[in-house]
């Protein structure tokens, strides 16, 4: 996928400024997304915030990874870091019925914050290869997505072990960023 994904992110992004931030609950499979997708590697964890949060750099992407859940004490800095955000992806492990519920109130938390009012939201449902893992529909149910007002949103299907569906999330978000970015 290395060589693809190279090629791709020039075309598709161009010359211009994007800020990506990637959210999700601890074992969602964000790190492994990221390293899917040939972002570049980790070049930053903030020693102010803590170790929840890596900051990524590649080409003219610049993309914020933060672990959610039970943090609160993160959230007065999401005001900072939010700033100028292009897109959001949330990445459930979808087979995580457990913690379904966590994640949608950090979704709708995140929704609230001022500088998201404008962001597309994507959500990968990852995992989708085990055998146990909800589909679409059922995490769509359960997060409530249909509920989201004032956002453009997206549920994919993925699995980040193989890199199926990933494309598909990425196409999506560049669909809805292209000619918005500075
Ligand atoms: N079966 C399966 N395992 C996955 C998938 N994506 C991530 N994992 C595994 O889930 C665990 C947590 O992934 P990681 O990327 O570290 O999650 P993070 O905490 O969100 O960064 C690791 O053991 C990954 O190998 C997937 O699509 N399918
Ligand atoms: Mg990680």
């Amino acid at each position: 996928m290395g060589a693809l994904m190279s090629t791709l992110w020039a075309m598709w992004f161009g010359n211009k400024e994007y800020k990506i931030v990637m959210v999700g609950l601890d074992n969602a499979g964000k790190t492994t997304i990221l390293y899917k997708l040939h972002l570049g590697e980790v070049v930053q964890a903030t020693a102010t915030v803590g170790s929840n949060v890596e900051l990524v750099r590649f080409k003219n992407i610049q993309l914020e990874i933060w672990d959610l859940g039970g943090q609160q004490n993160l959230r007065p800095f999401w005001g900072t870091y939010f700033k100028n955000t292009d897109a959001v992806i949330m990445v459930v492990d979808s087979t995580d019925r457990a913690r379904v519920g966590v994640t949608k109130s950090e979704l709708f938390n995140l929704l609230e914050s001022e500088e998201l009012a404008k962001t597309p939201i994507l959500v990968y449902a990852n995992k989708q290869d085990l055998r146990d893992a909800m589909a679409v529909e059922e995490l769509t149910q359960s997060l409530q997505l249909h509920s989201i007002r004032n956002h453009d949103w997206h549920i994919q299907a993925c699995c980040a072990l193989t890199g199926d569906g990933l494309l598909d999330g990425i196409n999506w978000i560049y669909q809805r960023t292209k000619g918005n970015a500075s």
